[in-house]
Parts: structure tokens; sequence; C-alpha cells
């Protein structure tokens, strides 16, 4: 299959103006990383100390001074399912802040090219499998993250909006779990894939009897390492400029519990896995459907294993705070 129509009209240069939003999270600082190693010398990045996203007369004098020519919308705020659940107002508020601040500041300042990440809880918590990008709004959607999808919608809504009102090369990308170094390893507001390295390495030192998990460890997830997702959002920013955001993921997903065991045996934790079905599941699978993707020309190269290996050597001499 061919690339779509538009393709390479904005073609990023070496000298190129980028500016990153959320270059300290796990994704920012991927793609960081990402476009450093292929040359890019004009990254703009504002701690959010620097800049707070969510004021937008800060957002337009940020953009009004620094004219980037290309945004990564990668800031948000971020977690797993139980910071999601229990911090809905925040979810929803800062990330709709974020957001519109960054999209409407762009239109006014004249980016070239935009790409703004989104994540696969977007879809409806009962929608076939695999996950279709055109399944967006087919359904109800999970509650535990529903605040956080929906700003989530709203981000794609206002990219396809200002680009059919306006003509702007505004384009989305939906991840699905990721995970990577600069993850978060609070075991309160983290993500399974972190939750469950840590508690692995502390139960292994402690050589304790076993690991408990949230929920019943029947839900099946995908995950892909933030490399694979850097490489891919590079990917789109080059060569796709439609209407339509775009899956991301690997295609492969596995339960909870099996992930616990690949972790369990990459660490070498003896104990057992118990599950704690008072914590919730949350959406039974959200395997994405990346056909669209891969017949553009991206495919994902990092398997989970050799992901999961790479992060527990980055971080196993970590002391927790
Ligand atoms: O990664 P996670 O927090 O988020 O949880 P979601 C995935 C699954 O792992 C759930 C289970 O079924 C959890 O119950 N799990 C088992 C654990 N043990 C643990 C643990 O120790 N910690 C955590 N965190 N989970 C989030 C959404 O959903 O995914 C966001 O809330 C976002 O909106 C993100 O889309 C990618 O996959 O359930």
């Amino acid at each position: 299959m061919g690339l779509q129509s538009g393709m390479n009209l904005n073609k990023m240069e070496s000298n190129s103006k980028i500016y990153i939003a959320g270059h300290r999270g796990m994704v920012g600082s991927a793609l960081v990383r990402n476009l450093e190693n292929k040359g890019y010398s004009n990254i703009v990045v504002k701690t959010s100390a620097e800049l707070d996203l969510r004021n937008q007369a800060a957002v337009n004098a940020f953009f009004e001074f620094e004219r980037p020519d290309y945004v990564f919308l990668a800031a948000a705020k971020v977690g797993g399912i139980n910071a999601n659940n229990v911090y809905r107002a925040e979810f929803l508020y800062d990330n709709l802040m974020i957001e519109t601040n960054i999209i409407h500041a762009a239109y006014k300042s004249g980016v070239k090219k935009l790409l703004f990440l989104g994540s696969s809880c977007i879809y409806p918590k009962m929608a076939p499998q695999p996950l279709k990008e055109e399944y967006l709004l087919s359904g109800y959607l999970e509650y535990t993250n529903e605040p956080y999808a929906i700003a989530k919608i709203a981000g794609i809504k206002l990219c396809e909006s200002y680009r059919s009102q306006y003509g702007c090369d505004f384009i989305s990308a939906m991840p699905t779990n990721l995970y990577g170094p600069n993850d978060n390893y609070d075991l309160k507001s983290s993500h399974v894939l972190p939750a469950l390295i840590r508690k692995m390495i502390t139960a292994k030192e402690e050589n304790a009897e076993f690991v408990e998990i949230w929920g019943t460890g029947s839900p099946k997830r995908e995950f892909l390492h933030v490399n694979d997702l850097a490489e891919a959002c590079y990917f789109l920013m080059l060569n796709y400029s439609e209407e339509q955001f775009v899956n991301i993921g690997t295609g492969e997903d596995i339960t909870i519990y099996e992930l616990t065991e690949l972790v369990k045996d990459i660490i070498g934790f003896q104990g057992e896995i118990k599950t704690n079905p008072s914590m919730p599941d949350g959406t039974p699978r959200k395997l994405m459907d990346v056909s669209k993707i891969n017949n553009l020309g991206w495919k994902a190269s990092i398997s989970l294993r050799d992901g999961i290996a790479s992060v527990y050597e980055e971080i196993k001499e970590k002391t927790w705070a």
C-alpha cells in the first residue's frame, strides 16, 4: 500500500525548530532521544515550572516568542488505573487545558505540523477486538479512565477540527499501553508494568513468599516500548497528513497474569503470584488493530521480553523513594 496523500509536504529538516511538550515524561524524553540521535539540533523544551501548559496566556506567549515549526504534544497528566480512577477531575481538567492551549496556540502561531498523542483507552470498553480506528465513539467508555479518555477524544477532535476549518496539518496517534525508560514507579499511581517490575525486585530482595497483583489477572493488555513509539511518531510526522488518527502498537496482547509470569521469569523471583480481586480490572481487553500503520510502512521492533529485560537492567539498582 502506498503512503497517504500529502506526505512529505512538511519535511522536518535537521535545523527545523521542534517543540516537544512533555519532554520530562517517558514519551517526551523518548522523542527527544530519538530526534537527537537523528541529528535534529533545534529542539525546544520547557519544564512545567518554566511553562505551565494549563495557563493559556503563558502558552500563547511561549508560542508567539518561540514560533516552533513542529510540535510533538506529549505533555499530559497520566497514570495507571488507580490514578485515573481517583484523580478524575485533574485527569479531565489538566489534559483538556494542556491540549486545548497548545493546539490553539500552534494554529495561531502558524506551526507547520503537530502530532498529538492519545491513548488506547479512547475506545469503547466493549468494542470488538482488535480495535480499529473507526470504532471511536461507537459505545460507552470504561469507567475507571473515562475522564482521561474524554480529554484525549477532545484532543483528537481538536486536531480534526483545526484541520478541517483552518487547514492545519495536525495529526493524532493513539499508542497502546507503553513502558520504558523514565517510567513512573510509584505503586499507587503507576501503570501495571513498572509496578510489577518494582514489586518483583523488592520481593526477590526480601525473599518474599508472594507478589500481589491488582484485579483478577485476566484482563488482556498490549505493551509497546516507548523507543518504538518514538520511532512511530517520527515516521508519522514525516509520512502522514490525514484527518484520521493512527493506532500505534505491536498487535499482540497478553493477560496480566501472563505478564506477571514473564516479569517474574526475567527478574528471577521464585515465589508465588497472588491476585487481589478487590482492585479494579478495568477494560477487559484493548488490543490495537495496527494494520493502518503497518500498511503505511512502520512496524514495532522491540519484543516484550527484550524490552522488559532492558528496563530491568536500567533500574535494578534503583533505590525507591
Ligand atoms: O496499567 P494499568 O494501571 O492501566 O493496569 P489500564 C492494567 C491492568 O493491570 C489492570 C492490572 O487490570 C490492573 O488491575 N494490575 C495488576 C495492576 N497489578 C497492578 C499493579 O500493581 N498496578 C497497576 N497499575 N495495575 C490505563 C488507563 O488503563 O492505561 C489510562 O487508566 C491509560 O487511561 C493507560 O489509557 C494506558 O491499562 O487499565
